[in-house]
């Protein structure tokens, strides 16, 4: 019986989303802060499948503990999927998501809506203290929007615009998101799996 999953992220914005969603599994979910682990995790995968297993076996090798992990990011269509994989990293890891999000309405200047297709992705890997991997994806359909809008969310959500709600991810309630996003779906997907696991 697993009562402790580890959730391999050190990104807070992703964590209260993902505890929102886990709540009921009826497992205590630590962040890596929570766990006291504090380890430089080089995500050097090509694909989001590739960093999310990454980050999760090596959080598992390290604590022996059940791991979960998020790689996720922002794919535009005009931009030729940029920045993808290095979403986090795009224009450098500790510049600021103003400064990120404008650059890229900068980049779509003139650019019409129908050529301002984008999509956030995720994948979730769990890493069994065993060895088994197992990987869940989502995504989300938007255009990138021409300014920012919106106070909630984290990272790109002012500039992700869904067109049928007629706001930006920013602009949606965290439960709201979780229903719609990437995340949601790929999380609610791989907490079908670890019950079955968890309740075996
Ligand atoms: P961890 O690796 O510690 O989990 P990270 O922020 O470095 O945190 P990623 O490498 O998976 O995570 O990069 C994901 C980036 O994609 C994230 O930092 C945002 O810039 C963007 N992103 C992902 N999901 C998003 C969301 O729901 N809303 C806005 N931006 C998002």
């Amino acid at each position: 019986m697993i009562n402790q999953i580890i959730f391999a992220t050190g990104n807070e914005g992703k964590m209260k989303e993902i505890r929102l969603i886990l709540e009921d599994l009826g497992a205590e979910i630590l962040s890596l802060k929570d766990a006291g682990i504090d380890i430089e995790i080089q995500e050097d995968g090509k694909t989001f499948e590739e960093n999310a297993v990454i980050k999760a076996r090596e959080v598992m090798r390290a604590t022996g503990a059940l791991v979960l992990a998020d790689d996720s990011g922002l794919e535009i269509d005009y931009l030729n999927g940029e920045p993808g994989v290095y979403s986090a990293r795009y224009l450098g890891e500790d510049t600021s998501y103003r400064i990120k999000n404008q650059n890229l309405i900068d980049r779509l200047e003139g650019v019409p809506d129908e050529q301002r297709t984008a999509r956030f992705v995720c994948v979730i890997a769990a890493a069994f203290p065993d060895g088994r991997i197992i990987t869940a994806r989502g995504a989300i359909e938007g255009i990138i929007g021409y300014e920012e809008r919106g106070e909630g969310g984290f990272g790109y959500d002012p500039i992700f615009w869904l067109p049928e709600y007629g706001c930006s991810t920013a602009e949606l309630t965290m439960e709201k998101k979780n229903e719609l996003s990437h995340r949601g779906k790929a999380l609610r997907e791989m907490k079908n799996e670890l019950k079955k696991v968890l309740e075996a």
